[in-house]
């Protein structure tokens, strides 16, 4: 049995900064991940178009200044592979691989209250016995595939966007078709449609999309950006998605109608993900969101040459912003072309998967190759598979209502257990590669002060925990979020609880409850010694 202070569970983005700065306050750690490579969501989803929705100077580590200096990103969004390179260079710099266990799937993990320590169990039977678990499993990281009748027949090929095979896949000459029209499968149909005879795209619900306005980062860009990094983060620190620009502070509404469609132009043109923030009240006020949602809507109207295709992807049910939107490349143009054809299984619903292809309710689509870009059990899909418990109760248990935290990090009952970038945080509704570092930041420190004082036990408090619940409750019910049947409410995956996840008083907001709280001597924690 291998013992350590720390076992991380997850090699992405989180678990490798958790590693990386928890090993320098002199804890041992492991990180361990089923995966038989380093980069979680990034090793995975490796689909033709991936790549980030926020900007890539943004979206890199920023523990180390060295670090920001000498890589150099060549796209304003990256692709995949580049940050796939990426996060194998830093894993390379700061000599991680060395405390990385590989191929080893957690299965179970039990607190032994007696010892004050936790006994994690693979599949292959392994046990590893660490003082503390951190959770870096990720928030979309467990996929979904709808289960269709008939799909073991198919002939064709099946692939999820998030499964994606290492070898290259070959749409030359093919029939392809998507199911899910989110961010993956946004991404993907322009890219395929370029190289698929034919290309189906079945949608279900209509989804809002912004260019990315990607573009090559030019020398010069490098530069300026690099001389000013610090504030640069200061200002992602600040804001509420934890992106690198100074957002509007005024109301869509309070703007002149020229003024308005100014400021939008220029945001849409230029923010991506962060068109969201280009008014202080989109998602926060119905009246300021149908502005903007109309303006997004004659921006598809301007694109999409037939009225029918265009009606269909126009989205109506729910307000902009509230389900994640996609940042796209060349999406909405796409279905002028002769080879690709979007069709509305909301409906006529698929009925069934033949050997030949997908069966709707009115038509039979032949199909070579099927993607499923369907989507994640999000948020606690990859928390939940593993069989947590302590003092005779199942973390499954606990949340068979829906996940509960304090602050997102820990749960009361569960000992020592820590969540990076969960449910009950600003997650993913910010920049998460920014909020995981914010969180592995005050980690660091509550063990380094837990160890500096004897402490052999930290849990939330049942009081802590509830209070935070409704805190963030009360916040989402300040926004728009609620309105939408989102992976931000559970709603992905049918019989889900419907409760709502994230934390949405934005980045700055939650940094200042987790300082005040470690300058109260991390209250609504138990600190135990032994
Ligand atoms: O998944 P999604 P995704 N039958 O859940 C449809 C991040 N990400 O992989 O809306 C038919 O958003 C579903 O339809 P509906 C990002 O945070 C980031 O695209 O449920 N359709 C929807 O259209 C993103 O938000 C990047 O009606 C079904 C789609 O499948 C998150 O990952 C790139 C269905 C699922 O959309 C998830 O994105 C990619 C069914 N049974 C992803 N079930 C970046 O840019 C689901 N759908 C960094």
């Amino acid at each position: 049995m291998e013992r350590m202070d720390v076992l991380v569970i997850g090699a992405g983005f989180s678990g490798l900064r958790a590693l990386h700065s928890l090993r320098e306050a002199g804890f041992a750690v492991k990180v361990i991940d089923a995966a038989d490579d380093i980069g979680g969501v990034w090793h995975t989803n490796r689909y033709p178009g991936a790549r980030c929705d926020v900007e890539s100077y943004d979206y890199s580590y920023m523990f180390s200044s060295a670090l920001e200096q000498e890589w150099r990103w060549s796209e304003r969004y990256a692709t995949q592979p580049e940050i796939l390179r990426y996060i194998h260079h830093v894993a390379e710099r700061f000599d991680l691989r060395r405390d990385i266990i590989l191929d080893t799937c957690v299965t179970s993990a039990q607190f032994d209250d007696a010892l004050g320590r936790w006994m994690v169990t693979t599949e292959r039977g392994e046990v590893y016995d660490a003082q503390y678990l951190v959770l870096a499993v990720g928030q979309l990281s467990t996929t979904k595939r709808p289960c269709i009748p008939g799909i073991a027949c198919f002939e064709g090929r099946v692939i999820h966007s998030a499964e994606w095979p290492r070898d290259e896949v070959d749409f030359e000459g093919k029939s392809v078709g998507i199911i899910g029209t989110g961010s993956s499968g946004v991404q993907m149909t322009p890219v395929i449609a370029q190289k698929a005879r034919r290309l189906t795209v079945f949608q279900r619900t209509a989804n809002f999309s912004i260019p990315a306005a990607n573009a090559p980062v030019s020398e010069e860009e490098d530069r300026k950006v690099k001389a000013n990094y610090a504030a640069r983060r200061r200002q992602a620190l600040d804001s509420p998605s934890g992106l690198g620009f100074v957002p509007n502070g005024t109301s869509v509404l309070d703007a002149a109608p020229d003024e308005r469609t100014e400021v939008l132009e220029a945001a849409w043109n230029r923010l991506g993900f962060g068109f969201a923030l280009a008014y202080k009240d989109i998602l926060l006020n119905q009246a300021s969101n149908d502005i903007v949602a109309d303006f997004i809507r004659a921006k598809i109207a301007a694109q999409v040459d037939d009225p029918a295709t265009c009606a269909l992807l126009t989205p109506t049910c729910f307000p902009f912003g509230t389900k994640r939107p996609s940042v796209d490349s060349g999406y909405w143009a796409t279905f002028n072309r002769d080879n690709v054809e979007l069709v509305d299984i909301r409906s006529a619903p698929i009925t069934k998967v033949s050997a030949q292809g997908v069966h709707t309710s009115n038509a039979v689509y032949p199909l070579d190759i099927l993607i499923f870009a369907t989507g994640f059990d999000a948020f606690t899909g990859s928390l939940l598979r593993i069989e947590f418990s302590a003092r005779g109760s199942t973390l499954k248990d606990k949340w068979a209502a829906g996940p509960v935290t304090y602050l997102g990090l820990g749960t009361e009952g569960f000992p020592n257990m820590f969540v990076l970038v969960g449910p009950g945080s600003p997650s993913l509704l910010s920049n998460v590669l920014l909020s995981a570092e914010q969180q592995v930041d005050w980690l660091r420190d509550l063990l380094v002060h837990a160890r500096a004082a004897g402490v052999a036990t930290i849990e939330p408090t049942a009081k802590a925990e509830r209070e935070w619940v409704i805190h963030v409750n009360e916040r989402s019910r300040e926004t728009l979020y609620p309105k939408a049947a989102s992976y931000y409410v559970g709603a992905e995956v049918e019989g889900k609880p419907r409760v709502f996840m994230p934390y949405s008083g934005g980045v700055r907001a939650y940094r200042r409850i987790l300082e005040d709280v470690a300058r109260r001597g991390y209250e609504g924690f138990h600190l135990r010694t032994a």
